[in-house]
């Protein structure tokens, strides 16, 4: 129950935050970054995202809402300029948090709130965050900012630096940056160095010595180096990647394809690309067992690919990775003698086959989280060690604090020369991956690693299970939020009928699951489905299309089968 006199206390609150927050910068400032009339927006999974022209406004605000959430935290915050594998015309934005982990929900409906307020409703707004956050605007603020290379991604992060100006905080800006790195640097800063130096040569360092020492314990190096095509989306992977390409051993020799020099940013390329069409991107030749990767365009996902003798394309997706991984640090720690808790999280998506896979031949606890980074990285936090990745390609590694100390510790004092060689190897992976977030980059060089120490080429890895058929649709209905999903989105609990329907569906073929939601990026309905063929996943993603096309309000043309 409230106090008594809390109406006055904060009437006299609001009073003092006047006083101390500069309303007259913010309205000034405000005025030159005007709302778009009638635009309304959502902070959705990975922040605003829309047609670049009209983010304007929203990234000022994202500037204001930075500072206030940086004096909250009495911490540093991120603030990124991208939208990741969505087409150039677009844009968006995103908050960091201290560890360089997504922002804390509640904060997520302060961002939309705030973005959402008219001119004369601003003031207000962001008062009422101060109050409810019991922000202490004495507090300083420092933002860090980084952007991707679309051509917008200039003037919008000039906006967001605005907005930080407006409330007096102070900022550094990164500029180009990969989405991963600008995580890296927040978690640096709040951590005071203890993750890493706070710059990108500060970057490319720890992880090229983690990478160095890791494949030095190889005994088998293939014919000693390391080669890989790598298709960067048209994105700022390609400038980073070159960048560090000066940092890693010679013996690594990178092809780059779609680098940003002619072709359109995420332009039938990238990872999102590769993995929803199951096809290579262009711009890059493929001649048989050679082993390639996309970005993209933010460089915070990766996905492996080749040809096979006979010409088959095969996908490695995030499911591969995180069996590759997971296999690799379950055989360290068995080598180690180390006793952690160790779970693989991944999402509806993931292939039946990998959860198969890592649940009956590996015994590795699974566990199935909502999409969207944040509620994976949530769940990984739960074990000592938390191997995460949606299916997309999206992932990473956690280490608990205390698992990563044990480690540490055993890499020195361990007397027995093999355990020791196993806890330093566990070692150089911890500092190799990029623990704020899944880091296209990082990913890339423990996956590598990982092949040259278990001697593999990407056939063997690939051959590790087999994918199911897969088949993912997007239907349009005139409001998405009339589907509710439940087990973690396995399930949709409205409208009503629907999940019969796609039950019912689903029976008719053999080793069949399927499954809808409504996406948090696009305006649409995503269908997945998966069977013992091609055909028949595309005949239950088609049939349950159009389950949600009649159940759930579609609008527009019948959803077509696949051909
Ligand atoms: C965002 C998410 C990604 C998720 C995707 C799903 C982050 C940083 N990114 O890109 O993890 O897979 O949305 O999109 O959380 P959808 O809701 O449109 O299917
Ligand atoms: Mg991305």
């Amino acid at each position: 129950m409230l106090p008594r006199n809390s109406h006055v206390r904060s009437q006299n609150s609001s009073r003092a935050l006047q006083v101390e927050m500069d309303f007259e910068a913010v309205a000034k400032y405000s005025k030159l970054h005007a709302k778009p009339p009638g635009l309304t927006l959502q902070y959705g999974t990975a922040g605003f995202r829309t047609k670049a022209e009209d983010l304007d406004h929203t990234m000022f605000c994202m500037g204001l809402l930075a500072v206030l959430r940086s004096k909250k935290k009495k911490s540093t915050i991120g603030v990124m300029v991208t939208a990741s594998h969505n087409p150039e015309e677009d844009n968006g934005v995103k908050l960091i948090d201290p560890l360089g982990e997504m922002l804390a929900p509640i904060w997520e409906e302060h961002a939309t709130h705030l973005a959402n307020a008219e001119e004369h409703e601003l003031q207000g707004v962001l008062t009422d965050i101060c109050q409810k956050e019991a922000v202490d605007l004495q507090q300083e603020a420092f933002i860090v900012i980084g952007r991707d290379t679309r051509s917008s991604s200039k003037k919008l992060s000039q906006s967001v630096i605005d907005g930080v100006s407006a409330l007096g905080g102070q900022y550094q800006d990164y500029g180009l940056v990969t989405t991963p790195q600008l995580h890296y640097m927040v978690c640096c800063r709040n951590t005071h160095g203890s993750y890493g130096t706070a710059t990108v040569e500060g970057y490319y360092q720890k992880l090229s010595k983690a990478f160095v020492e890791l494949t030095m314990q190889a005994t088998s190096q293939r014919d000693g180096h390391i080669c890989l095509k790598v298709d960067c989306a048209n994105g700022i992977g390609a400038l980073k990647l070159k960048e560090m390409e000066r940092y890693l051993p010679s013996c690594f020799v990178i092809h780059f394809s779609n680098d940003g020099t002619k072709g359109e940013l995420n332009h039938q390329c990238g990872a999102d690309f590769v993995k929803v069409h199951q096809k290579p991107p262009v711009g890059l030749e493929m001649k048989p067992g050679e082993r390639c990767c996309s970005f993209d365009g933010d460089a915070d996902r990766i996905v492996y690919y080749y040809n096979d003798p006979a010409g088959h394309f095969h996908l490695l997706d995030g499911d591969k990775i995180a069996t590759l991984i997971s296999t690799f640090l379950k055989e360290l720690l068995v080598k180690a003698g180390q006793t952690l808790s160790f779970a693989v999280i991944q999402t509806a998506y993931a292939n039946g086959s990998s959860t198969r896979y890592l649940e009956e031949t590996m015994k590795v606890p699974v566990h199935c989280a909502k999409t969207g980074v944040k509620h994976l990285h949530h769940k990984a936090q739960e074990f000592d060690i938390g191997v995460y990745f949606e299916a997309n390609g999206h992932g990473t590694v956690l280490f608990s604090k205390a698992a990563e100390q044990k480690i540490r510790y055993q890499a020195k004092e361990e007397k027995n020369n093999q355990k020791r060689e196993a806890a330093k190897m566990l070692e150089n992976t911890i500092d190799l991956i990029n623990q704020t977030i899944g880091d296209a980059v990082s990913d890339m060089l423990v996956i590598e690693a990982i092949l040259v120490l278990k001697n593999l080429t990407v056939q063997q890895w690939d051959s590790m299970y087999t994918d199911l058929p897969s088949r993912q649709l997007k239907v349009k209905v005139a409001d998405r939020r009339v589907i509710d999903t439940t087990d973690a989105e396995r399930r949709a609990v409205t409208p009503p009928g629907l999940q019969e329907r796609i039950d019912e569906l689903t029976q008719r073929f053999k080793l069949a699951r399927a499954f809808v939601r409504p996406s948090g990026t696009e305006d649409i309905v995503r269908v997945y489905a998966e069977a013992d063929t091609q055909e028949n996943a595309d005949k239950l993603a088609h049939e349950v299309s159009l389950a949600v096309y009649h159940i759930a309000g579609g609008v527009g043309e019948q959803p077509k089968a696949v051909v």
